[in-house]
């Protein structure tokens, strides 16, 4: 475009088609900001107050600082999609639908939780949600990813399997099997891996020789992008691209999300290993005062919207919090129902 054309105002079309698309962009980034937050909120009122008061019956580990890559790639997730989320990936299930007071239940043991009682933190999913739930053993949803997207062709559906892991899990024998099938069958599998440098201790130069993950992609053929994990707009974009091709039959596509772990590795773990300045200089990069940033800066939002959606987050989780603090714990004599065979 030349200098001259570049300088004239937009004819009325191609502005209204501008005004279109900053309108789009503007809501995206506000569901974005609604689930991020949201997010957030749960993980500190299960890490930094139940848990702290006993309430929760398992170990928690939490995405804090990493929300913008459940919220950037679930966003794009259609109904007929499934998901496999890992352990820092708790806004898939807000997503999906999933009422935050049915999360807490969970966590705390409580019939309302997804596994009646049995399990008292994340190992849930839903299947009605198209939610798998995680296995613990690192890693092994992956294989399980490439299955459920080899179901969907079978049975005629144009869905998505979306696989979520963390830079440990690729280190792992069942990553590489589930990857190399997903590729071999040109799966329609998105890999997400939030890289967020740390698995528990190790530091992600002690577990392995790439420089990235996106370079374990060459190996499978498969097309592998590195994206800001901490933008949230970036990570929806891409996500984007990373859908339309595996949807459209060309096979498995992985986004590695660049992050920092801004917590211990879980509620217990006072992360001494990390060294010095590295949680501030992450700090700075929070995804969620980052999109507030771009949005007060684009005009999509002012300070006093901000505040009101926080605050109705803090109400909406407060109602959530006592709604699960009111279902009931499994009667003991029925604990072993559901859980084996008989
Ligand atoms: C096969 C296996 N080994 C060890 C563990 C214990 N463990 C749970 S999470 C975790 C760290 C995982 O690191 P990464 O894959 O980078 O995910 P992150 O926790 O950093 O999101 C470890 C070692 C496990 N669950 N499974
Ligand atoms: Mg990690």
């Amino acid at each position: 475009m030349s200098t001259a054309s570049a300088a004239r105002p937009p004819k009325r079309k191609q502005r209204s088609k501008e005004i279109g698309r900053d309108a789009g962009r503007a809501e995206v980034a506000r569901k974005c900001l609604y689930y991020m937050a949201l997010m957030r909120e749960v993980e500190d009122r299960i890490e930094r107050k139940l848990y702290r008061q006993g309430k929760i019956v398992g170990g928690v580990y939490v995405g804090r600082g990493q929300e913008a890559i459940p919220v950037g790639t679930a966003l794009h997730a259609l109904p007929e999609d499934v998901l496999l989320p890992s352990h820092r990936d708790m806004a898939v299930w807000f997503i999906r639908g999933i009422p935050p007071r049915r999360v807490f239940a969970q966590y705390m043991g409580r019939m309302d939780g997804f596994t009646r009682g049995r399990d008292g933190n994340m190992h849930m999913g839903d299947m009605d949600a198209g939610i798998v739930s995680i296995i613990s053993a690192l890693a092994a949803t992956v294989p399980v990813a490439a299955g459920i997207a080899m179901a969907l062709r079978y049975q005629g559906k144009n869905g998505v399997a979306f696989s979520y892991f963390g830079d440990g899990a690729t280190s792992r024998g069942d990553w590489h099997e589930g990857v190399n099938l997903a590729s071999v069958q040109k799966l329609p599998v998105v890999f997400v891996c939030n890289n967020n440098q740390y698995a528990y201790s190790t530091p992600i130069h002690a577990q392995m020789a790439c420089a990235n993950i996106a370079d374990r992609g060459p190996a499978y053929s498969m097309p592998a992008e590195i994206v800001d994990g901490n933008d949230v707009l970036a990570v929806h974009e891409a996500t984007s691209r990373a859908v339309e091709h595996a949807r459209s039959g060309q096979g498995p596509y992985m986004l590695e999300c660049k992050t920092f772990r801004m917590t211990g590795h879980s509620a217990h773990d006072g992360a001494d290993y990390v060294p010095a300045g590295l949680f501030e200089e992450w700090a700075r990069r929070d995804p969620i005062p980052r999109l507030e940033e771009k949005m007060l800066a684009e005009g999509w939002t002012d300070r006093d919207a901000l505040e009101k959606l926080h605050a109705g987050i803090r109400h909406e989780i407060d109602e959530a919090v006592a709604w699960a603090e009111k279902s009931p714990y499994p009667d003991p004599a029925t604990l072993l129902d559901g859980v084996y065979e008989t």
